[in-house]
């Protein structure tokens, strides 16, 4: 079956996590990624946070399907000549690298449109132009300066950053989208262009219901839906807001049985407006349905923190799939806090493809996430990551190097 991507070709300059994340994604819908690493070290992530011994971190394994490796050195005039026949071949050119990187290569914008001018160059920067636009970035800097860090966590304690990788991953799929936005416009102008996602911006774009928020708290003094209304102080910026949930059906987090032993045996709990009555027959608090007190939405809001506290007393006598399941049978919404290892063996997930197993020839098997985008005339097959420059030689025959020329460059340290 065909892919959604077929010919697109990637030349894939990321490393770390960003860059890769929109690469791998590309490859996923059938793009051609062909990555360019130098040689002997490679993505600085093929080491780090390695389980086992010389091999490829699931670091970089989780990040790199799908894709040829091929290494040039970029600073080596032989390697340049090679990295220019590949801009001649390539569709589009991803980078992540630190600001101004590309240029001291020497491949400017202009340079690229030179060799090129179709090509579609895309880049994952910390910053978009302004104060900080040379600097380095890695997730949690983008997190804090996307405004993320700010709202979350607890009143009474410090800014917090999350464990999704809203800087990293996040950006890499805003990217994603710049590039086939580009590529269809290509369609009818024929031409490249430039794709800029700064991590700022996109976890910024995640966020930006506190941006909302900040503009409601600034007009009116307060969010009767955070955990500050009604006892507790509003400043001038957006609060944390704990487990609340954003929207206007109050939620929070609350203790399951077993929760003295298991950190996560909790269950997310959305008191949503139309289910209201059969909340209350669940929790045996009929009489809440009617009471003026708690009849309404409105009358509520002032008393969350009791509501919650006794609806908790309810749920803490259930494991948290039990109070599922009864919860789902009257379409109250709830989802289970899940584990890394519940998720990892939930066999409805391997169903879909959202967790794949993988081979890998130095590595053995190992879990990884799929495609989370599904195309139903698309369909994605993970394959593992390539091996330190595992295609340098195939990709180098594609672009009319003899053997002979291969093997002198590799001489001259260039590939
Ligand atoms: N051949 C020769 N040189 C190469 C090369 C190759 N194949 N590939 C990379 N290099 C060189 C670069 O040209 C650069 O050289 P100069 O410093 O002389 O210009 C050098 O390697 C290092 O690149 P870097 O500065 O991008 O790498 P770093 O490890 O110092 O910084 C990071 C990493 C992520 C902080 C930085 O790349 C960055 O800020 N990127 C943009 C934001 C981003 O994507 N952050 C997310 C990171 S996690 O996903």
């Amino acid at each position: 079956m065909s892919k959604a991507l077929d010919g697109v070709r990637i030349l894939d300059f990321t490393h770390v996590q960003s860059g890769p994340t929109c690469t791998q994604l590309l490859a996923w819908f059938g793009a051609d990624v062909i990555k360019v690493e130098r040689a002997g070290a490679g993505d600085i992530t093929r080491e780090q946070l390695r389980d086992i011994p010389d091999v490829d971190s699931l670091y970089f394994t989780m990040l790199n399907h799908n894709k040829r490796s091929v290494t040039i050195d970029t600073k080596n005039p032989e390697g340049k000549q090679v990295l220019e026949a590949l801009i001649q071949k390539c569709d589009v050119l991803v980078e992540n690298f630190a600001p101004g990187a590309l240029d001291r290569m020497g491949f400017t914008w202009e340079r690229i449109q030179e060799l090129n001018p179709q090509m579609i160059v895309a880049s994952v920067k910390g910053f978009g132009p302004g104060p900080y636009e040379d600097c380095k970035v890695y997730e949690n800097v983008a997190q804090c300066a996307g405004g993320a860090a700010s709202t979350t966590g607890f009143d009474d304690g410090p800014p917090v950053v999350t464990g999704a990788q809203i800087g990293d991953s996040g950006t890499g799929l805003h990217l994603a989208l710049g590039i086939v936005t580009a590529l269809y416009q290509r369609t009818h102008t024929g031409r490249g262009q430039r794709v800029l996602a700064a991590m700022q911006d996109g976890v910024l774009n995640l966020c930006r219901v506190k941006l909302r928020d900040q503009q409601r708290l600034e007009r009116t003094g307060t969010m009767k839906e955070y955990p500050q209304y009604p006892n507790g102080q509003f400043g001038e910026a957006v609060p944390r807001a704990g487990n609340a949930s954003g929207g206007g059906q109050p939620g929070w987090i609350l203790k399951c049985k077993g929760w003295e032993t298991d950190p996560n045996a909790y269950i997310y709990f959305i008191t949503q407006a139309p289910v209201w009555a059969k909340i209350c027959n669940v929790i045996g608090k009929e009489e809440w349905a009617t009471d003026p007190d708690y009849a309404t939405p409105a009358a509520r809001l002032p008393h969350l923190k009791d509501i919650f506290a006794e609806i908790e007393r309810w749920t803490m006598t259930k494991t948290k799939f039990e109070a599922m399941q009864i919860l789902n049978k009257y379409d109250i919404p709830c989802g289970p806090i899940l584990s890394m290892k519940e998720i990892a063996e939930e066999p409805s997930l391997r169903k879909t493809g959202t967790i794949v197993e993988v081979d890998h020839p130095t590595r053995g098997k190992y879990l990884t996430v799929g495609n989370p985008i599904k195309l139903s005339d698309s369909p994605t097959e993970v394959t593992r990551s390539p091996l330190l420059g595992e295609h340098t030689d195939e990709v180098m025959a594609e672009l009319g190097y003899s053997p002979e020329q291969v093997s002198a460059l590799r001489t001259a340290g260039a590939i």
